[in-house]
């Protein structure tokens, strides 16, 4: 096994010297372990002299951190543009939103080309590279074309695309050697790895046992890797900040139902509020007050659908408010701001329902971390969609067809009558699930997996 330094790759790279959040959380710890580099994007917007300066060291203790800086026209082209208004809406199923623009792609291959050189430059003989997002697709064949023979894995965060979709991506035809510069993709589910194996052998890849594929000269292995969530750490946190809840000032028994969600088109919020309303509009007993606290910090706010889906959003929240609203009760209220990890943590502890009903989801950690956060001696419930990748494990949950409201609006009834005794069973087998792969062990067993011995020579 390779003994060599972690590189890893990802679209933007905390500055802060102990960093939060799962995933980042996670490598952190896996970049302390063994040593090593993480780079990624700064956000900064310098100009085209500045941005080829290369990297810049933000930390050195106790592994190297290094960030590069786009230009502007890079950040409309590559992030704004080929990232997050082509890939994003083509792989999550949504070829109406999808957004072509030939310039966009040419430049989208630019950065890779420029990340690649500046990536090779720290790169030593031995070292194991990691990759991570759809930011990145080309990058392992653009390191491959200058010369580098390391390991090289990448992980996408999202699902991968139905076969279906793919024609609608003028690259496509470029995906397949993209993916096949890699040694190792890491996929979050089952669903994941069939479609790329479909789409791999549409396109003359032969699949060879255990998801292991032979391209022209190359060998690579495509396998789900679902991420988890630092369970231990989520539920101390919930537990420390229990009284989060009093904040909202509910009425003597109001029920609490949230979503946490970036403000994204994929994450079902629409349908979501007019489920809500449904529920509300046909409870058995009007004196139940529930509210829907939703947490929805913005994103990507240059891209054109996702002001659409913002509108969308605050017209519903007004709609349902204004016709369900009591003089002193808001049934949804709707939080359009990023709060703090461990608030956020108190509220899924006090939460009776967490909704999650994405469209299309790789995986979905906020599921993962409301189950955490629960008290398992009064558990609440959590009703999440067929199309989220944690529903591949997360079975015990109440599921739903994010698209049907009337669906969703009779799960949350029923998860609003659910005995203590059926919550506890479901909450137990949440647990059990949640904490078989949680994000030691994701990191732990993609790096074990892409550390198998070498097979292709060096190519
Ligand atoms: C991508 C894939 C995959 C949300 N609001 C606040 C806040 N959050 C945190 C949540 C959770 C994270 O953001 C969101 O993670 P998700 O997994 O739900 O979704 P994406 O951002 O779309 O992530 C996804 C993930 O990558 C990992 O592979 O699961 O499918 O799309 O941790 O708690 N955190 C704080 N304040 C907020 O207001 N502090």
């Amino acid at each position: 096994m390779s003994e060599g330094r972690l590189i890893v790759v990802s679209n933007r790279i905390p500055t802060e010297e102990a960093p939060s959040g799962g995933l980042v959380v996670a490598l952190h710890e896996a970049l302390q372990a063994r040593g090593g580099v993480w780079i990624g994007n700064s956000g900064a917007r310098v100009s085209a002299e500045e941005a080829e300066r290369g990297l810049t060291r933000i930390a050195s203790q106790p592994y190297e951190r290094y960030s590069f800086d786009l230009t502007e026209q890079e950040h409309q082209g590559f992030y704004l543009g080929y990232a997050n208004a082509t890939l994003w809406p083509l792989f999550h199923h949504r070829t109406d939103l999808l957004e072509v623009d030939s310039e966009d792609a040419r430049i989208y291959q630019e950065v890779n080309r420029r990340v690649a050189r500046l990536v090779a430059g720290v790169v030593r003989p031995g070292d194991v590279i990691w990759i991570h997002d759809y930011h990145f697709l080309p990058l392992a064949k653009e390191l491959r074309d200058l010369g580098l023979g390391n390991r090289i894995g990448f992980f996408l965060h999202i699902p991968f695309p139905n076969s279906s979709d793919l024609p609608a991506l003028s690259e496509r035809k470029l995906l397949p050697s993209w993916l096949a510069a890699f040694d190792l993709v890491g996929l979050q589910t089952r669903r994941d790895v069939s479609n790329a194996l479909d789409f791999l052998r549409a396109n003359d890849a032969e699949l060879l046992l255990e998801g292991r594929i032979k391209m022209g000269d190359r060998r690579f292995e495509v396998a789900s890797f679902p991420i988890g969530i630092d369970v231990e750490g989520f539920m101390k946190a919930a537990e420390t900040h229990a009284d989060a809840g009093e904040h909202l000032r509910l009425s003597p028994g109001e029920r609490l139902v949230l979503g946490v969600d970036r403000l994204d088109y994929s994450k079902g919020l629409p349908q979501r509020f007019a489920a809500f309303g449904e529920y509300l509009s046909q409870r058995p007993d009007p004196q139940v007050r529930a509210t829907l606290l939703q947490i929805a910090p913005p994103s990507r706010e240059d891209v054109e659908a996702y002001k659409e889906i913002r509108q969308e959003l605050e017209s519903i929240t007004g709609r349902v408010n204004g016709e369900m609203g009591e003089l002193d009760w808001t049934p949804i209220r709707y939080i359009r701001r990023n709060i703090p990890r461990e608030t956020l943590a108190g509220l899924y502890r006090r939460g009776d329902v967490c909704l999650v009903t994405p469209l299309a989801d790789g995986m979905n950690l906020v599921a993962k971390e409301f189950v955490a956060a629960q008290d398992p001696a009064d558990p609440g419930v959590l009703i999440l969609s067929h199309f989220a990748g944690a529903a591949e494990q997360l079975e015990a949950a109440l599921m739903v067809n994010p698209y049907d409201p009337s669906d969703t609006a009779k799960a949350i009834e029923v998860a609003l009558a659910m005995s203590l005794a059926e919550r506890q069973d479901r909450h137990g087998a949440l647990m059990k699930a949640i904490r078989e792969t949680d994000i030691g062990w994701w990191t732990d067993s993609y790096l074990k997996a892409l550390q198998k011995p070498l097979e292709n020579g060096g190519k």
